[in-house]
């Protein structure tokens, strides 16, 4: 966890800046991490990161355009070179909360780095989601249940739980597991909702931003209105498309001996994360891998106990891969051409691993 004297930090960054730009990663705990910090304050106005692993330089033309005084990176693990050397040039102060832990992460003197995963804030490293740390710095009670949207949608139980079931015990089940209240619960289609809503095109996903900047509770999303009429029906649209893919991969049924689930698929919008979320919940003592082709790029996702160290030493010698994440949630890319033999040392390093 953050030291108390690393919140009271954040907090006074947030208090400082007049016009916040939040970039977040594009998902629900980057969301929610924006949404707490942007409802708390009441300033700013935030940016999903689309560019994959890091945010890039061209994302630095939104700090100009919006006119920002303060620059907050929230859930991402990478940031490219070029953006920092702009925000160099410009002199921006930059505050980036994360919780990844990635060999490949530079970090300038400039910028106000917090990672529980990498810092020993209170001497013990953790991985508590983005959302989690946001709402240490900001507790406001009201937004207690965007706090456990975001934290479920990162696997992730935290304490307040029963507090959001005391206010809505209408929307939770009892599930003593993350991804359970995730699949089984109405918050939880709240955070799918927000989750795919994300996968939108930019002009829909601005409008969503806005609803949500606002929106009082949990239930004012879940019920279609006039002001969220876009969002309900690309999650219908999305969640069939997912729901075909899912199928497709549960037809796959692993035999018991088979340690790793590999499943693969392409078109227009990767749903690889949602996937390898879910069938790691249904198989549970399975390893996940889901591999998205997008152009020469193979991105994959994956999802196994302890599972990284295997993944890294996958990718070991293989040009241009890249790899990291969590301990048993990660995702890397590797060139087409190297997808076989990726697949190749990683099953060998696992049956090594299970004989
Ligand atoms: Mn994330």
């Amino acid at each position: 966890m953050l030291s108390s004297q690393q919140i009271k930090e954040i907090r006074e960054h947030l208090d400082k800046a007049q016009n916040p730009v939040f970039f977040f990663d594009n998902d629900q705990d980057g969301l929610c991490s924006f949404l707490l910090l942007q409802r708390a304050s009441g300033k700013g106005k935030g940016v999903p990161i689309r560019s994959f692993p890091s945010l890039d330089k061209d994302y630095f033309r939104k700090v100009r355009e919006l006119k920002a005084d303060y620059i907050f990176i929230l859930d991402k693990p990478l940031v490219s070179k070029g953006f920092f050397e702009e925000v160099e040039k410009e002199n921006i102060p930059v505050v980036w909360i994360d919780h990844h832990q990635m060999a490949e992460t530079v970090v300038p003197d400039f910028v106000n780095y917090y990672n529980p995963a990498v810092q020993t804030g209170d001497g013990k490293k953790s991985y508590e989601p983005v959302t989690y740390l946001s709402y240490s710095v900001t507790q406001k009670k009201e937004d207690l249940w965007i706090a456990l949207i975001g934290c479920i949608s990162d696997k992730f139980m935290p304490e307040f739980v029963d507090d959001v079931k005391k206010e809505f015990p209408e929307l939770m089940n009892n599930s003593k597991d993350a991804f359970g209240i995730f699949y089984g619960s109405q918050i939880g289609r709240v955070a799918r909702i927000l989750g795919f809503g994300l996968k939108d095109k930019t002009t829909n996903v601005i409008l969503m931003l806005k609803f949500l900047m606002k929106v009082r509770s949990p239930h004012d999303i879940l019920e279609e209105s006039s002001k969220n009429k876009q969002m309900h029906e690309r999650f219908d649209q999305i969640y069939g498309k997912y729901q075909k893919f899912l199928q497709k991969a549960l037809s796959l049924e692993p035999s018991e001996e088979e340690k790793v689930l590999f499943f693969q698929y392409g078109g227009d919008m990767s749903l690889s994360s949602d996937l390898s979320n879910e069938l790691s919940y249904l198989y549970p003592e399975k390893i996940i891998v889901v591999i998205y082709i997008s152009g020469v790029k193979a991105n994959i996702s994956i999802r196994g106990k302890k599972i990284k160290n295997i993944l890294l030493e996958s990718v070991k010698n293989i040009e241009n891969a890249t790899a990291g994440g969590h301990e048993d949630a990660l995702g890397a890319t590797v060139r087409i051409e190297d997808l076989e033999l990726f697949k190749k040392n990683f099953e060998n390093l696992v049956s090594e691993k299970y004989k």
